[in-house]
């Protein structure tokens, strides 16, 4: 079982521990149980499905949105993250299914107005409706201000025409939050966010994505969507603020699920280190299998340091940038977690890559967290601007 004593840490109160005690209960119960979906898009499509279910009859989806529209009350980045660690934990897929109904309408939630609240945030508490979020496109992935995505006024609606792909959920989705360029500047300044209900006339999936760990994930087309003026959050030219400061509650909660997987690899790795004998000896008797799993544990709770850190920083910051912070636990966690699932799979030795061996499935599992929601040199470059730009006309020693 994980270690829960981080628990006890001043980031928390009550209701975070009893989140994640229950969470965690009830993951081991319903979600455990679960075999790992294959490739098969239908497959996989119906084990999302049933996952989103299950998570909004179980209340847990929740935490996704803020209490006014159904929600367990504030959104707080502490209850996405302790949900992702766990979640992830058990299955990266359920964890997904959960990710996904935060990212998809943290927009709505953060800049909606009062009618797309209402009408788009219960829905997904309760996993009636799914969400997504469509940022990237075939040449503007790290590079936002590259988004070639277009949205021209035409009377009370916008006409959206281009791709956007590596979108989580594409085909599943009830509806997209999509940024698109609407042009009061060039870059990054000439974007706006819109709400798309996926059956929207010219929205079509083009294409799904197979990738190394099964999640839904592909390319839409937009090609004439009509969509209302309504439909955006926030004003024209506002999408790149409404992106960022989604991901600044996001990043910290890709960290969170990178922890998950972690904590499962050095779990997985103690109990394999305690049975396994070589050379007479139970493995755990080396120091070099010793020294791995010290290295292993330093960097779990390093990880979780500066994961809660940042979102406790984010829930009192009272709406403040918690940008710095939830780029170093994005970064630093997603990095450790690799170096920890590859121990964990060295220790299984032969048997850590046999297909359906939890460490072979932590392997392909961790592999994505490095690079989306901004890679990890996209984390080093958020970081040193928001030093360098903190520290701009001080003098050394001053
Ligand atoms: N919250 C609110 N506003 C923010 C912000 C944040 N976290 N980050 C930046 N902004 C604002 C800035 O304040 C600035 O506004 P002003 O010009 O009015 O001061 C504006 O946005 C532009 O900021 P900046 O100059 O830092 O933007 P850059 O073009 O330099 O940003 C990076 C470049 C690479 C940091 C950005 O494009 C990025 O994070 N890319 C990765 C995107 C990503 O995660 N892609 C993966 C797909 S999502 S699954």
């Amino acid at each position: 079982m994980a270690d829960s004593t981080f628990l006890d840490w001043p980031f928390f109160g009550d209701d975070h521990r009893r989140l994640a005690e229950e969470l965690r209960h009830w993951a081991a119960e319903h979600v455990a149980p679960l075999q790992e979906p294959s490739h098969d898009d239908a497959a996989l499509d119906a084990r999302c499905r049933d996952l989103v279910g299950m998570l909004g009859r179980g209340g847990w989806l929740r935490y996704c949105v803020p209490g006014e529209y159904g929600g367990a009350g504030r959104l707080e980045v502490r209850n996405l993250c302790l949900a992702r660690e766990t979640l992830s934990y058990v299955s990266g897929l359920a964890d997904f299914a959960f990710a996904m109904q935060g990212l998809g309408t943290g927009p709505i939630s953060l800049f909606g107005s009062e009618a797309l609240k209402r009408r788009y945030l219960a829905n997904v508490a309760t996993g009636k409706s799914i969400a997504a979020f469509a940022l990237s496109e075939p040449d503007a992935g790290s590079d936002v201000g590259a988004i070639a995505t277009t949205a021209t006024r035409d009377g009370s609606d916008y006409l959206l025409y281009g791709v956007k792909t590596w979108i989580s959920n594409a085909g599943l989705a009830d509806h997209y939050v999509v940024f698109a360029r609407t042009g009061e500047a060039p870059g990054t300044k000439g974007l706006s966010a819109f709400v798309v209900d996926a059956d929207s006339p010219g929205l079509d999936v083009a294409e799904r994505i197979a990738v190394m760990a099964p999640h839904p994930l592909g390319t839409i087309a937009l090609d004439s969507c009509r969509v209302p003026a309504g439909q955006m959050l926030a004003g024209p030219g506002d999408g790149f603020r409404v992106a960022m400061s989604t991901l600044d509650v996001f990043r910290s909660t890709v960290g969170a699920a990178a922890l998950g997987f972690a904590r499962r690899a050095l779990d997985e790795a103690v109990a394999r280190s305690r049975e396994r004998q070589a050379f007479g000896r139970h493995l755990r008797d080396f120091q070099l299998i010793q020294a791995k799993i010290a290295d292993m544990a330093v960097a779990v709770d390093a990880a979780a340091l500066l994961i809660y850190r940042a979102a406790w920083a984010k829930d009192t910051s009272e709406g403040g940038r918690v940008t710095r912070e939830a780029s170093m636990a994005k970064l630093f966690a997603t990095e450790a977690a690799q170096k920890v699932v590859d121990q964990a799979v060295q220790i299984f030795g032969g048997l850590g890559l046999v297909h359906g061996n939890i460490a072979e499935s932590l392997y392909r599992e961790i592999r994505a967290l490095r690079i989306y929601e901004g890679t990890s040199e996209i984390q080093k470059l958020v970081i040193a601007a928001e030093i360098l730009g903190e520290k701009e006309g001080s003098e050394p020693g001053s």
